[in-house]
């Protein structure tokens, strides 16, 4: 089975989703597998700011990354278009991007430009994953209005749900309405039948415009504290990245839980010498995930990258880092910290499914 050559239109795949549900490790598990049967492949990374902990990760695997920074892919088509043409200069056979976690109204901003393009590029229909644990959690009564909206908003103009993290949630449920997949990033179940659907299937691309309200969907961002934070640790005597980052993830943990600011994803990025690090948590505390070298030895210089996305004030939230960063250990130099709520989402390009015509 083939998935088409270099000389061809390249494939576009967003995959999108609610913050931590999945989509980074997602693309980095399909460039895996495409990249064994030779396809070139490159990914794009999308973010409020810059300092991305998800580029670091991907660089750190292999691929091929670009990011499109100062808002999501909702408001910035063009930054997108001149991302993804740039790319192309390599010859890539399929370009992966993800939006950021709390964009939604995707399919008219970008599948609806998109399709003018479809002479360029071959656009997969538009993923978007759900984590089985958040989808309870924002599908509850008392959920948070907020996330919530964002989330219904994702959904629903998804042109395939795919529920992830499968290997934590083999019984998880679909979505009342929704027809869903169930893959897992981690242990690589579903991956392969995705991509098939994706790049062989007839699922269509784009085929829903929201309605939705910029207003709300503003004030739903609005409500988000959105912190990057990068610096230089040189510890009093050596330390691994896990022992050089630990001790202050976990510090943050507590005192954003003590100040009731709720973690919708946090990341922390470790690279030194020796190996790098990620360790991420998609809730107050919860058991961090880790992946990288595990057991990289000591080392007396370390980057590390911290990306915070959660709800609450974008003041009290820089505060309490600052405080926690202020308690680490050794010489921290080089700090550059910025926390803010997302602007109000302005599209440059917003073409309604009703103007579309695939080729
Ligand atoms: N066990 C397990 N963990 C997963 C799987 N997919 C993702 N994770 C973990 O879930 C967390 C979030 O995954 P990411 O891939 O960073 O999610 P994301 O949607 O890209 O997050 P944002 O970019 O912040 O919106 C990380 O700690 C991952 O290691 C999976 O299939 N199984
Ligand atoms: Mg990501």
């Amino acid at each position: 089975m083939s998935f088409g050559s270099r000389l061809q239109r390249p494939w576009i795949v967003l995959v999108g989703g609610f913050l931590g549900s999945g989509k980074t490790s997602l693309i980095l598990a399909a460039v895996s597998l495409l990249e064994q049967r030779g396809l070139r492949c490159a990914m794009i990374l999308d973010d409020q700011s810059d300092e991305l902990v998800d580029t670091r990760h991907a660089e750190r695997q292999g691929v091929l990354s670009r990011e499109v920074t100062g808002g999501c892919f909702c408001c910035l088509y063009s930054g997108l278009m001149s991302v993804i043409e740039e790319l192309r200069t390599w010859s890539p056979d399929v370009i992966f991007a993800e939006p950021v976690g709390s964009c939604t109204d995707i399919s008219a901003t970008v599948f609806g430009p998109l399709r003018e393009q479809f002479d360029r590029y071959r656009v997969a229909p538009f993923t978007v994953l759900a984590d089985p644990a958040r989808a309870a959690a924002l599908r509850s009564e008392d959920a948070d209005s907020d996330l919530a909206f964002l989330f219904q908003k994702q959904l629903q103009e998804a042109d395939l749900v795919c529920m992830s993290k499968a290997d934590l949630y083999p019984d998880a449920a679909g979505i009342s309405g929704l027809e869903a997949r169930f893959l897992s990033a981690k242990t690589g179940q579903g991956v392969q039948e995705w991509l098939d659907e994706i790049l062989l299937g007839s699922v269509e691309a784009g085929r829903t415009t929201l309605e939705i309200d910029y207003a709300r969907y503003a004030r739903a961002e609005a409500a988000l504290a959105w912190l990057n934070l990068s610096f230089v640790l040189e510890p009093a005597s050596p330390l691994s990245p896990a022992l050089a980052v630990g001790p202050f993830l976990d510090r943050m943990d507590e005192a954003l839980t003590a100040a009731g600011i709720h973690i919708v994803h946090l990341k922390f990025f470790d690279s030194s010498a020796t190996g790098w690090l990620k360790a991420a948590m998609c809730a107050n505390r919860e058991e961090p995930r880790v992946e990288g070298n595990l057991d990289a030895s000591p080392a007396d210089r370390h980057e590390v990258l911290v990306n915070l996305r959660a709800k609450g004030s974008p003041t009290l939230v820089r505060k309490i880092v600052e405080e926690q960063l202020r308690q680490v250990e050794g010489r921290t130099f080089g700090v550059r910290l910025e926390c803010f709520s997302p602007a109000p989402p302005k599209p440059d390009r917003r073409v309604p499914r009703a103007r579309l015509r695939w080729a």
